[in-house]
């Protein structure tokens, strides 16, 4: 395998920096060099937004800085997440995926889609500030076997309860489980609000969703 032309702490440095330009040539260079996506999302930019949410919490960054380390970050991720999904293989069950009503916040949401995608999952992203009257529509509309929901705030996280008093007042609740995941989210909390599931990360919601329907 060749070398990485660069430093990968330099790709750290760029997402933390907000420098999209720079992020995205070094993600490309390394993708070039043969590096492995989940190695550069897991060990140097992941790593990198965690030290942007650091500085936020200590008032050394503010709202433009997480704009612009975001920003720099899906740059990459547009290079890295085609590279995660799967091609060409029979789906082995369908994802209704989002981010909870009132949260924006959507990188984590899109890897774990990304992941499921690898996985062998058809996967219908239904973006950020999604209502749970919405996630249940498009369930139906898509049979899914499993709804997907991400929050990264503790005030929007309560949210994740009435999508799932929604799924269980609606048609689907005997053929459709739902997953939750983000930063804030527990087990104990999903326990609390009746999922039939949580992941702390991409890769393990993976192994979940197949748990999820080889036992349907
Ligand atoms: Co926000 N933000 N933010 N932010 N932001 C956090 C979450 C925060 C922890 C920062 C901090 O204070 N340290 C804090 C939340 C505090 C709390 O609730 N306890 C916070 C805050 C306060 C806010 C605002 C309220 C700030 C303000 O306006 N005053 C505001 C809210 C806006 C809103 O949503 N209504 C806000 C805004 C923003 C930006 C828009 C500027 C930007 C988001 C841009 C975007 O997503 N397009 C942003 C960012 C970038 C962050 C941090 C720095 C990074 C988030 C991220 O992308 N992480 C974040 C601090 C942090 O998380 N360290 C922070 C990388 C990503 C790969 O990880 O999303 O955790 P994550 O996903 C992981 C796992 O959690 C898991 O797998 C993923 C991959 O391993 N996972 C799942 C996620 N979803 C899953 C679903 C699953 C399974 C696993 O199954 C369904």
């Amino acid at each position: 395998m060749p070398e990485a032309p660069h430093n990968l702490h330099d790709l750290y440095e760029a997402i933390l920096t907000g420098d999209a330009t720079r992020s995205v040539e070094i993600t490309q260079a390394a993708l070039d060099a043969g590096v492995d996506p989940q190695c550069l999302v897991n060990e140097h930019m992941i790593p990198a937004m965690d030290e942007a949410g650091r500085r936020f919490e200590i008032h050394d960054f503010f709202v433009p800085e997480l704009l612009i380390a975001a920003r720099a970050m899906k740059g990459a991720l547009v290079l890295i997440r085609p590279l995660l999904a799967a091609q060409g293989v029979q789906p082995i069950g369908r994802v209704v995926i989002g981010t909870v009503k009132g949260d924006l916040h959507d990188i984590g949401k899109g890897l774990v889609a990304s992941m499921l995608a690898g996985g062998g999952f058809e996967v219908v992203d239904l973006g950020v500030d999604v209502p749970a009257s919405k996630f249940i529509e498009e369930a139906i509309k898509h049979s899914a076997d499993i709804v997907a929901v991400s929050a990264l705030l503790t005030t929007t996280m309560v949210g994740m309860k009435d999508v799932v008093q929604a799924l269980r007042d609606s048609e689907l609740r005997d053929r459709c489980r739902i997953i939750v995941g983000g930063a804030p989210i527990t087990q104990q909390f999903a326990d609390a609000i009746g999922a039939d599931g949580f992941s702390s990360n991409a890769n393990s919601a993976v192994t979940l969703a197949r748990t999820i329907v080889a036992s349907a």
